[in-house]
């Protein structure tokens, strides 16, 4: 049959009332989600521990509890100079020891005698606390508490009353000193102490002792912008070692698993299933990389040759944020109570390189195509603009894309930050990045899988003028936030 062509008038007619596809709106949410706390945290990626208590005057790093709270007595305290310090290397926050294992409060609390109030330091009225939380403020940071489960000092601990006295504790630390953005517990727990003289080893079960759903409702009552740190979250977790290294793929998703196969909780976890979480985990829980810039968590005046250099810092930045998670770098203060110098030398150090790191994003002036959009409103250059809120998409069911971005000329680069909208859950499972050199693509990062907050991949600097990424498995519509393109510096000092 043959088909007779349509009169030229009766065409733009067609075409007007042809119906539109719908504009498709915003992907739905896939899997477990972060809270709105944990999406405020993700923003962090980089802050500080300062272990801070007798021990930096007896010189140990878990004080057995019999301390003298004479012997706290910071001769030249500065929270400007510590907490300054912290802000200037772009740390965004500072959890400090508000009581370690020794049971030492640096705070007048009142549940105890054993505290900076019975110190000389300050004629017994001073409050470390009161002083770093007040100067994080100025100084535009967040406050974050650790508050150590095992209290060596304490002549009830063991029983049920001391978690009382526990809660009590964090309660004033979370209702006397302002927003905090991080309530930290520790997993080590029971042991040999003081405990007000009884001089023994007590025990406890780590099941189910601390109760920690009572306290973490405590928390998420008094605090609801906190996130809660421990071996298990469940604001956000443990990495599993204290060298700061997070694995790849680094999943926020986690399904924890405990010693044995059992229920885990804190200090009671199969610590394999944390450097890396789990893709399609139960719950969101990213993970947190606590590590030292000295060999120990306490100043040691032995050490002050053996801080890290800030090569090493950026590398442990590559291992940690680099790879999704955060970065809790510890940085203790001196028997003055200030940063010591050595310290001090390095967090500059490491600050020039990451300001070098991120001082020109090569994608900058680029054009972006995908060979799959979902429409209006997720087109790729939401990819090339500074918002994690505007991302690209495909559309529903459509898991497999190819990005291309477009550089106006080749440029040399070394590293790709990739980010996921993040609100929506983590989608992606699995991708690659090419290159285009002199008009021909070559793989530049092969085995890419987790995305999530973010991603930095570290490669050898190529010159190239155009950058793919495909994705080759998503458990949804992809989503991605943001593709840019730095240049690691080659003279970060190894030294510090
Ligand atoms: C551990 C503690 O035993 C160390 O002393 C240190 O505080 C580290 C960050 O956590 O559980």
């Amino acid at each position: 049959m043959r088909l007779h062509p349509l009169p030229a008038a009766i065409l733009p007619l067609l075409l007007v009332s042809a119906p539109l596809p719908a504009a498709a709106g915003p992907p739905a949410p896939y899997g477990v989600l972060p809270s709105q706390a944990q999406l405020g945290w993700h923003e962090l990626e980089m802050y500080a521990f300062a272990h801070f208590t007798t021990n930096t005057f007896t010189d140990k790093e878990w004080g057995y509890g019999d301390e003298d709270p004479a012997i706290f007595n910071p001769t030249d305290f500065s929270a400007d100079q510590i907490v300054g310090t912290l802000a200037e290397c772009g740390f965004k926050g500072l959890i400090l020891t508000a009581k370690h294992h020794d049971g030492f409060c640096l705070w007048p609390t009142k549940t105890t005698k054993h505290s900076v109030a019975a110190s000389p330091w300050q004629g017994g009225k001073g409050d470390v606390v009161k002083e770093i939380a007040d100067a994080c403020r100025r100084h535009q940071i967040g406050i974050g508490m650790y508050l150590s489960p095992w209290d060596r000092n304490n002549q009830h601990y063991g029983s049920p009353e001391y978690i009382d006295i526990y809660r009590a504790q964090l309660r004033e630390l979370l209702t006397n000193y302002g927003p905090v953005f991080e309530v930290w517990h520790d997993g080590a727990n029971g042991g040999d102490g003081f405990y007000g003289g009884a001089r023994e080893k007590r025990g406890i079960d780590r099941t189910s002792y601390y109760d920690w759903p009572t306290t973490w409702a405590l928390t998420h009552e008094l605090q609801p912008k906190a996130v809660i740190f421990s071996d298990v979250g469940p604001g956000c977790r443990w990495i599993g070692n204290e060298r700061g290294l997070a694995e790849y793929p680094c999943w926020a998703t986690i399904t924890p698993v405990g010693k044995g196969g059992g229920k885990p909780c804190p200090g009671d976890i199969d610590e394999r299933c944390l450097p890396g979480g789990t893709a399609d985990g139960k719950f969101w829980i990213p993970g947190e990389c606590d590590v030292s810039i000295r060999p120990g968590w306490f100043w040691h005046e032995a050490q002050n040759s053996q801080v890290r250099s800030p090569k090493n810092l950026l590398d442990l930045y590559f291992a940690s944020v680099g790879r999704g998670a955060s970065f809790l770098l510890n940085v203790p203060p001196d028997r003055r109570g200030r940063i010591h110098e050595n310290d001090v030398a390095s967090l500059r150090g490491f600050k020039k390189a990451l300001d070098r790191l991120f001082e020109k994003n090569f994608a900058a002036g680029a054009t972006a195509s995908a060979d799959s959009t979902r429409g209006p409103g997720f087109e790729p250059a939401l990819v090339l603009d500074d918002s994690k809120q505007s991302y690209w998409a495909t559309p529903d069911g459509t898991t497999t894309a190819a990005l291309e971005v477009v550089l106006p000329e080749a440029r040399t680069f070394s590293v790709i930050r990739l980010r996921e909208a993040i609100a929506l859950g983590q989608r992606v499972r699995r991708f690659a990045v090419d290159v285009r050199e002199n008009g021909a693509w070559r793989e530049w990062f092969p085995d890419g899988s987790s995305i999530g907050a973010h991603v930095l991949l570290r490669g050898k600097p190529v010159t190239a003028d155009a950058v793919r990424v495909r994705i080759t498995q998503a458990a949804a519509c992809p989503c991605i936030s943001e593709l840019s393109l730095w240049l690691e510096p080659a003279d970060v000092p190894e030294t510090p």
